[in-house]
């Protein structure tokens, strides 16, 4: 038994490199309840992040009571993490989901029934429809719903109302990897696998806290850094995270730049690969484009002019650069610390250069891991329903467009194709203007987790919009909705969903929703029947309704395209393990590893974007792209640096950078409802280096006022690990708490700015200016966890802890159908 809120971790399973990781599995069951005592155990992948660990959901009573995870799946070998084994299961018992639809009658939510509430979204859409045509409609949704509900969603906004409003909070999360694999690749999807691991010689963070954001995936590494010969870890966060931590400790580098430098940084390690000759020019002439370009660009990113724009040093670059270009394998992670921070797409391809530079890529040990964050961002982005076309299809390519209008037996005019798709920044300003006079929004929490709050509070509460809110609680955001339609949550109802490494795992309906809560897919199912949206022929536009249905359909859109789904059935994915797309007659138990060949979806022809300038986001036209020939090679693409929008000077002298702990997830919707999470991380705080702490006469705890040109908070400060100059802030914590307490003014988003990527619109969270007062003595430690990044730097603070008890039990290896460890010699391949 132990405390893995204590023990983040768990127990390490060390092994040699190549050899298959140990299965552990980890069990938590609520109430102190013995397996025993579970009626049934029903198959399902972890919904808390991107790693999508595969588990069962025990059932007692018809109540989900706990986790299992699921020894012989290949993503986590039966191990869970804190947040999926305390978090998955008691936001669902909660006494406060919402059972009934709401509807405003005089200013008031009301309840009503299905008819009555379904009946005036109705309403609204068909006037607007008529009045004012589908621009009048946007469509805002998730990273966290099921496949077969983003496709049902694609094809209701896409064929249906025929409007190019449509995105999902994926913009505000990793819509960064996608435009970066676009951008290099030609289309969307991981090259990498996560066996890798197992033979990797260098590992590299990018701006990824893995250790407390996928810490299942963390453990993976920790048993291979753990053992008699571990790979090198290399860091580059602005906080001494255990990432950071573990890259000193295993001879690695932390590379902590200033918040907003990361492609300085990356122009400064790529320019020491040509400078020193770690290239492999056969593989880069034969399979790639552009490096004369990358060359010339990096040029005048010597280690002492990147030291001087990062604040690191310029031996400490050097040393990162020779790690890199001297191992034989390399394994590369990115995540929010280059997504959402500035030059962000830029920064995620440079990462794919160093790679495309040295030829690793598509070989065992050689991965790149453009990460998700959140569990289904993938399939959102593979259906479409966030304005990507269906099927990793270019919305800029007639012929795809046709593909997809007969596809759907629809007019290849009704899908929106004339101007690229609307991105969710956009939409809530046309929302703002009211040119969008329904916004309709599912399964995110816009009110605290789009930038400037106060702005989105306007926009949602305003008189212009109406706003339709599809949720399992009444949010902040759905506080301010119009109608709230009260959704079935995940084991409330069945579908599919992809993680991180292409990997799909099937989720079984284990209990029925609470009260009259609907699944999102029957929601939405409502509302295309009761629009009566027809096909060519005047049938229904959706001809078919329940999940697995939906499921087929959506494969059949996949043929042919990269992201093939063709291979795969719910009976398939019913087996021992989740299952890698692409899985077809060629690759019928799935993939490990994209691009082995060597052979990138570039060609005109095929691929999903011509791509774009990465300094000004200019499109490249299909012309363009056509004259380049790339016909299956890579481009090497590169952009100069620029500062940031909001630089510190006179009046907000800190910078403001925000992110996440290892006990929340995102608006605490679900992790707040779990004791022992909340618990470990009740309540908001931010992040400051000892240095700034005593310049300001800050101690440990004191409530501070923190302020940037667009808000205030007042929170305690946590005197902890971040770079001097930088204040961090989780951005959980927004005006609802489990106590019933009124939270208002602690949200991290207050203070952020309205500003994105010029390539994937992706807005910039991590970088703002601030200046921090104190307020008043705080009358203990702030209300930060003890156990990873927002450790404090004072003695005497409490440890973190107390969590339930969860069993561990290591178990025999079982037989994983895609681990090269099993397919191939060790040393791979
Ligand atoms: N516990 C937990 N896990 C989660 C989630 C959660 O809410 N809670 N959410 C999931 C989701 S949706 C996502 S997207 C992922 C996000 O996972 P991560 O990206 O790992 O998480 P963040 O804390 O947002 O940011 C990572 C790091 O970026 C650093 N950083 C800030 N500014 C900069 C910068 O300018 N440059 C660099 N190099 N680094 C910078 C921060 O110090 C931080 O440690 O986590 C997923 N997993
Ligand atoms: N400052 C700052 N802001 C950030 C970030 C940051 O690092 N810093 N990170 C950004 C990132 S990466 C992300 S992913 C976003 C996350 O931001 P949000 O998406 O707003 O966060 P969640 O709290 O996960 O909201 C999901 C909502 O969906 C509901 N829900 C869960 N399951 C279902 C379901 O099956 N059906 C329906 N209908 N509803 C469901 C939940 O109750 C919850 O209200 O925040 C972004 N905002
Ligand atoms: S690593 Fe992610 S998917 Fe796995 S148990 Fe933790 S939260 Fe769930
Ligand atoms: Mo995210």
């Amino acid at each position: 038994m132990s405390d893995r809120i204590a023990d983040i971790w768990g127990a390490r399973t060390p092994h040699g490199r190549g050899t298959v990781w140990p299965a552990r599995v980890d069990l938590h069951l609520a109430d102190g309840l013995g397996e025993w005592e579970v009626d049934r155990w029903v198959q399902s992948a972890c919904l808390l992040c991107s790693n999508g660990c595969g588990c069962d959901i025990a059932v007692k009573d018809g109540r989900m009571v706990g986790v299992r995870g699921r020894a012989t799946d290949v993503v986590n070998h039966g191990r869970m993490g804190p947040k999926g084994l305390y978090g998955s299961t008691p936001w669902a018992r909660s006494a406060d989901r919402l059972t009934r639809p709401l509807v405003r009658d005089n200013g008031r939510l009301v309840e009503t029934d299905w008819d009555t509430a379904m009946g005036r979204v109705v309403e609204v859409s068909r006037r607007l429809l008529a009045e004012k045509g589908p621009l009048s409609h946007g469509f805002y949704t998730s990273g966290q719903l099921f496949l077969e509900e983003y496709y049902a969603l694609a094809m209701i906004g896409k064929a249906g109302v025929g409007t190019p409003h449509m995105d999902g909070n994926t913009r505000l999360c990793t819509a960064t990897a996608a435009a970066a694999f676009k951008e290099s690749f030609g289309a969307d999807g991981q090259p990498g696998s996560y066996t890798d691991i197992e033979y990797c010689d260098a590992i590299f963070l990018y701006g990824h806290n893995m250790a407390e954001t996928q810490t299942v995936l963390w453990m993976r590494i920790l048993d291979r850094t753990r053992s008699a010969d571990p790979p090198v870890i290399v860091c580059v966060d602005p906080r001494r995270t255990p990432v950071a931590q573990e890259a000193e400790r295993t001879g690695g580098v932390h590379l902590a730049p200033r918040v907003g430098t990361n492609l300085a940084l990356m122009n400064g390690l790529t320019r020491e690969l040509f400078v020193n000759g770690w290239i492999d020019e056969a593989w880069v002439q034969a399979h790639t484009l552009g490096v004369d370009d990358l060359r010339t660009s990096v040029e005048r990113y010597h280690p002492d002019e990147v030291g001087r724009i990062c604040g690191i040093d310029p031996d400490d670059l050097r040393r990162a650069a020779r790690i890199f270009g001297e191992s034989e394998r390399v394994l590369s992670t990115v995540l929010q610390g280059f997504y959402q921070s500035h030059q962000a797409t830029a920064a995620a391809v440079a990462v794919h250069n160093l790679h495309l530079l040295r030829g690793l890529i598509g070989q065992v040990g050689s991965g790149i891991l453009q990460m998700n964050g959140q569990p289904t961002a993938q399939n959102n982005r593979e259906c479409g329903a966030d304005g990507d076309l269906t099927g990793f299809r270019n919305w800029d390519n007639e012929q795809h467009v046709r593909e997809l209008a007969d596809l759907w037996n629809v007019d290849p005019l009704t899908i929106p194709h004339w101007a690229p798709p609307t991105n969710a920044m956009q939409i809530f300003g046309y929302a703002e203007e009211g040119s969008i006079g329904l916004l309709w929004i599912s399964a995110t929490n816009p009110a605290v987790s789009m930038p400037e709050s106060a702005r989105i509070r306007r926009i949602l509460g305003g008189d212009q919009c109406f706003v339709v809110v599809q949720d399992l609680f009444l949010t902040e955001t759905a506080q301010l909705a119009d109608v709230v339609l009260p959704a079935a949550g995940w084991g409330e109802k069945s579908g599919t969903f992809t993680n991180v490494n292409r990997t799909v795992h099937l989720s079984e309906k284990a209990v029925d929703p609470p009260g009259e809560a609907k699944s999102d897919l029957d929601i939405l199912l409502l509302y295309a029947a009761a629009m009566d949206f027809r096909d060519l022929d005047g049938a229904p536009l959706i001809g078919w309704s329940t999940p697995e249905e939906a499921f087929d359909a959506w494969r059949e859109t996949t043929r042919g395209r990269p992201v093939d789904y063709t291979g795969l059935s719910y009976a398939k994915l019913r087996g021992p393990t989740g299952i890698p797309w692409p899985v077809n007659d060629g690759a019928p138990e799935g993939t490990d590893r994209l691009y082995a060949d060597a052979v990138f979806p570039t060609a005109t022809d095929y691929c999903e974007t011509y791509g774009h300038d990465l300094l000004t986001g200019a499109a490249v036209t299909e012309q363009e792209h056509r004259a380049m020939r790339p016909d299956g090679r890579a481009f090497l693409k590169a952009a100069a640096y620029t500062p940031a929008h909001e630089e510190p000077g006179d009046d907000y002298p800190l910078l403001y950078t925000t992110g996440r702990t290892v006990y929340q997830f995102h608006t605490r919707t679900k992790t707040g409802r779990s004791r022992s999470l909340n618990r470990a991380a009740p309540d908001a705080w931010v992040e400051l280096s000892v240095p700034d702490a005593e310049r300001l006469g800050i101690t440990e705890g004191d409530v501070v006022r923190v302020e940037s040109p667009r808000g205030a908070i007042e929170v305690r400060a946590r005197v902890g690990h971040v770079m001097a100059g930088a204040v961090f802030a989780p951005f959980h914590y927004g005006s609802w708490d489990p106590t019933g307490a009124n939270c208002d003014g602690r949200q991290a988003n207050e203070l952020t700015m309205t500003v994105w990527d010029p390539v994937s619109k992706q807005p910039y969270f991590k970088t703002a200016a601030c200046r921090v007062v104190k307020v008043r003595d705080g009358d203990g430690p702030a209300p930060a966890p003890t156990t990873a990044a927002s450790a404090s730097a004072s003695p005497g603070v409490p440890a973190t802890g107390g969590g339930a008890a969860t069993v561990s039990r290591v178990v025999d290896t079982p037989v994983y159908p895609n681990d090269p460890a099993q397919t191939v010699p060790a040393g791979g391949a």
